[in-house]
């Protein structure tokens, strides 16, 4: 018997395209929240709401409300920031939220801590800034990501133009976003802003979209719901490869959830880009589970009906069969740091950024140095997917007075930091996200130099180790694409996991459950201490586990139960 679809199908229904009470709800003074219907369509305009989970139980005790605040998404294709956009946004920053800027794994900004009454200005000023924050959340396409690197410039050009016309033709067509949040004219009577490729109830669940240029492979490809690997053949681009069917959320306890990587089932030209993934996404639409959110992702589809015939019918749909997958190799899934020359000769410099977080901390001042290189810098910025950003297409002339801006507020940590600490990446977690079971983000500044001490041990300092930490196994930071990975179980503890590879091709397995950092640390120290001893020349430290068979990986979806 099939099930009735979820509740949050009711509320998609009766939203009226993504209205609900929305404006009502930010005119009510007596409360700093929104009600609960609400909330889940206000995440269609790229906003949740929290609340403060470090003071939730002293408010409990004198009987006050949570300190409610609200997160806002932008959705910034292929993470492109101009230096005025970034002044605008840094400003919100300190005027109507923390204090900071979050870079997330998508290459957007995330401002957490917004009151609910300064909610409009600040969408209104990133909508004057010609950023938006629709469909930065919810169940529809999110922003697309893309290797944000315009190092090789005409394949990478054309990439971040598809990237931007996808994320464009994608995006949903109300004009619920103009009314409540730019005073646009509300329609009269029933809103008939039709979603041709959204109906009423939008998609079972987010639905998420990534391309990667070969060999870099720094969006994750293969935890997209739909990954594209751009094949450029003497530096022109042929097509993409397409990859369905990745995704890293799944559920502690619960076998029928788990991570998969996508699995690549053909090709396409450019000019079937557009009609391919749209008709990818409509099939979702139509065949994902509206009934269990929990395995209403795109790869639950394929894993239910088999991919031959999600392919089968997707190819119905097209009226055309897709063409082969074409040879591909990446190498690696991280960032490149430091300045690169492109093939333009103008200049690109990769800073490293802690979790993503841009904030004035001691020595390192991200948000002033930031705001400072924005004033002068004649390129742009761009926002990475391992949480870093790019202070893009410098001219060679201007290098100097970047690098003097870079060094007075200590953002050229990079150059000095150990192999681990250069490639990891942690989510948020506490005290704002409301599915944290752990700390994450920040538990890395304490966690790293116990690691480095560790490492050092063994003279592995360089190495260059994979480590992701998630406060809980939704996976923001793809941790099941870790070398080595936390994710939180409760506070303190975690699941440690081993051995994926270095090129996001191969998902870790779980290696001890539910440990304390002593014994994270005493789980590693013989692994890194035989590594050190016995790993082949350039052999990573995901790929030494497999050979010696510490862990056995090969299956592009892995159960959560532990390995030994
Ligand atoms: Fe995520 C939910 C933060 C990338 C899988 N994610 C959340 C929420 C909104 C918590 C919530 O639902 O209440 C988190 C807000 C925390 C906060 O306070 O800011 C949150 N996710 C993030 C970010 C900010 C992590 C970061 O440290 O950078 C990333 C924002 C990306 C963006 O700009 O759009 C972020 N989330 C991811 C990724 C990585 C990716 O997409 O490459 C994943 C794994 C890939 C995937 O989707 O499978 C991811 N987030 C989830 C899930 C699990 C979804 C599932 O299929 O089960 C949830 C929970 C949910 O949706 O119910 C979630
Ligand atoms: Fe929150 Fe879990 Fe995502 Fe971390 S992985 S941001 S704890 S939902």
């Amino acid at each position: 018997m099939t099930k009735p679809p979820s509740d949050f199908e009711r509320i998609k229904a009766q939203g009226r395209q993504l209205r609900g009470g929305i404006a009502e709800g930010l005119r009510d003074p007596v409360t700093g929240a929104i009600s609960e219907d609400d909330n889940k369509l206000l995440k269609f305009h790229g906003s949740y709401q929290q609340d403060d989970r470090d003071l939730r139980e002293e408010r409990r005790k004198q009987k006050l409300e949570p300190a409610y605040s609200f997160m806002l998404r932008a959705r910034l294709p292929s993470g492109v920031v101009t230096p005025a956009q970034w002044l605008v946004f840094d400003q919100l920053a300190r005027e109507y939220a923390n204090g900071t800027l979050r870079i997330t794994t998508r290459q957007t900004f995330q401002w957490h801590g917004i009151i609910k009454h300064d909610l409009k200005p600040t969408i209104a000023a990133i909508h004057h800034a010609l950023a938006t924050t629709m469909a930065a959340c919810g169940d529809v396409v999110r922003n697309v990501v893309s290797t944000p690197h315009p190092l090789e410039s005409a394949a990478h050009a054309l990439a971040y133009a598809w990237a931007t016309r996808l994320s464009e033709e994608l995006s949903p067509r109300t004009r619920a976003y103009h009314e409540i949040w730019l005073d646009g004219e509300p329609l009269v009577g029933e809103p008939k802003d039709e979603e041709p490729l959204y109906g009423t109830t939008y998609l079972p669940r987010k639905f998420k979209i990534g391309l990667a240029i070969p060999p870099l492979n720094d969006v994750d490809v293969f935890a997209q719901d739909l990954g594209l690997i751009a094949i450029v053949e003497h530096g022109e681009l042929k097509g993409f490869n397409v990859a369905i069917g990745g995704g890293m959320g799944a559920t502690h306890g619960d076998s029928t959830t788990y991570p998969r990587l996508g699995s690549v089932m053909g090709f396409v030209v450019p000019e079937r880009l557009l009609m391919t993934a749209e008709a990818i996404v409509a099939l979702q639409r139509d065949w994902g589970n509206r009934s269990e959110r929990k395995h209403a992702r795109l790869k639950y589809t394929i894993d239910h009906r088999g991919l031959d015939v999600v392919k089968a019918e997707l190819e119905r749909r097209l009226g055309f069969a897709l063409a082969p997958e074409r040879p591909y190799q990446f190498d690696h899934n991280g960032d490149r740091y430091g300045w690169i020359e492109g093939d333009d000769g103008r200049w690109h410099l990769t800073l490293q950024i802690e979790s993503g977080r841009l904030a004035d901390q001691g020595a390192h001042r991200w948000l002033t140095g930031l705001r400072e290189l924005a004033r002068i810098h004649q390129g742009d910025f761009r926002l990475t997917c391992n949480q870093n950003v790019i202070v893009a297409n410098v001219p060679a002339a201007q290098r100097e007075r970047i690098d003097a801006v870079v060094h007075a507020h200590g953002l050229d940590a990079y150059r000095f930091d150990s192999g681990i600490r250069r490639h990891a990446l942690a989510c948020v977690a506490l005290p704002t996200c409301g599915l944290a079971m752990a700390e994450s983000e920040r538990y890395l500044p304490a966690l790293l130099p116990k690691l480095e001490n560790l490492l050092e041990t063994y003279g592995l300092r360089e190495a260059p180790i994979l480590l992701r930490l998630s406060g809980c196994p939704n996976g923001c930071s793809r941790p099941y694409l870790g070398e080595i990975a936390l994710v939180g179980r409760g506070p303190g503890r975690y699941d440690l996991r081993l051995g994926a590879d270095f090129r996001g091709q191969r998902l870790n397995r779980l290696y001890r459950e539910n440990v304390d950092e002593a014994g994270i640390l005493d789980a590693l120290a013989p692994l890194f201490a035989r590594y050190a001893k016995e790993q082949e020349s350039g052999e990573h430290f995901g790929d030494f586990l497999q050979r010696i068979h510490v862990i056995d990986s090969s299956s592009r979806q892995i159960p959560m139960e532990v390995v030994t």
